[in-house]
């Protein structure tokens, strides 16, 4: 299929696991697609594998200088912005016991505030167009509660409901908002944490069996992304073989 022939997309997180392999997939559907990341080489190799006009951009997503110079990146390139999808954040393994504030707010900075971020100068650049699509990062562990990352889990709950206020805010501009739950999924940063001990746990509860892997959540995201999605907005879709129902 090539459903992104004629849109520009910026993915973040796309220097490395599942932000890469949404990156990889828009572009193979035609997208001219930014890959952001804060690692500004893992995100030019990965607009190198895709090809094209493709470009690779150092992106902090928690500092607003940032997020300008990406989006000023994508519309000097592209002349315009179609999807967008919210891959960015920083995943803890922090007990309880340790969770300091300072941590807490490490994690709310990536999570919130650059979800927030990313969202007002992606929103205003689709509304000039009068089409958009935003597909945010939720997480299943908001129904789990899942252990060792109290700050994480909350600030994926925050993306769920400010996905759906969002949805709200910008129907009227026929730009579509919708956030994915993935489950504990086979990626590089879930093997640099002890979440990697997790995935016989999960299996466990899952309804099919086996390991998630990026390419197990790339469908869903780009079907959300996609100009025959516009009848869905505001809604969280689990993938995740079926841990959590809802
Ligand atoms: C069930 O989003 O959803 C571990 C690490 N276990 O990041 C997650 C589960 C993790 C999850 C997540």
């Amino acid at each position: 299929m090539k459903r992104f022939e004629g849109r520009v997309a910026i993915v973040t997180g796309a220097a490395q696991g599942i932000g890469k392999a949404v990156a990889l997939r828009l572009g193979q559907e035609g997208a001219l697609v930014v890959a952001a990341d804060i690692n500004g080489k893992g995100a030019e190799a990965t607009a190198k594998e895709i090809g094209g006009k493709s470009i690779g951009v150092a992106t902090d997503i928690g500092d607003p200088a940032s997020v300008t110079a990406l989006h000023k990146a994508a519309v000097d390139k592209g002349g315009k912005l179609d999807v967008t999808v919210n891959v960015a954040a920083i995943v803890p393994f922090t007990p309880w016991d340790q969770l300091t504030f300072e941590e807490w707010r490490r994690i709310m900075r990536v999570n919130v505030d650059g979800l927030y971020l990313m969202c007002r100068a992606s929103s205003d650049l689709m509304r000039k167009g009068g089409y958009g699509r935003i597909v945010n990062f939720c997480s299943n562990s908001i129904f789990a509660g899942t252990p060792n990352m109290a700050h994480y889990v909350a600030s994926k709950g925050a993306v769920l409901s400010f996905t759906r206020a969002l949805a709200t805010e910008l129907g009227g501009h026929k730009i579509t908002v919708n956030s994915i739950a993935p489950g504990l999924t086979d990626t590089e940063g879930v093997q640099q944490t002890n979440h990697k001990n997790a995935f016989d746990f999960v299996e466990m509860l899952q309804a099919i069996k086996g390991r998630g892997t990026p390419a197990d959540i790339v469908p869903a995201v780009a079907f959300l992304a996609s100009e025959e999605a516009h009848w869905v907005t505001g809604q969280c879709l689990a993938v995740d073989a079926g841990m959590v129902r809802w």
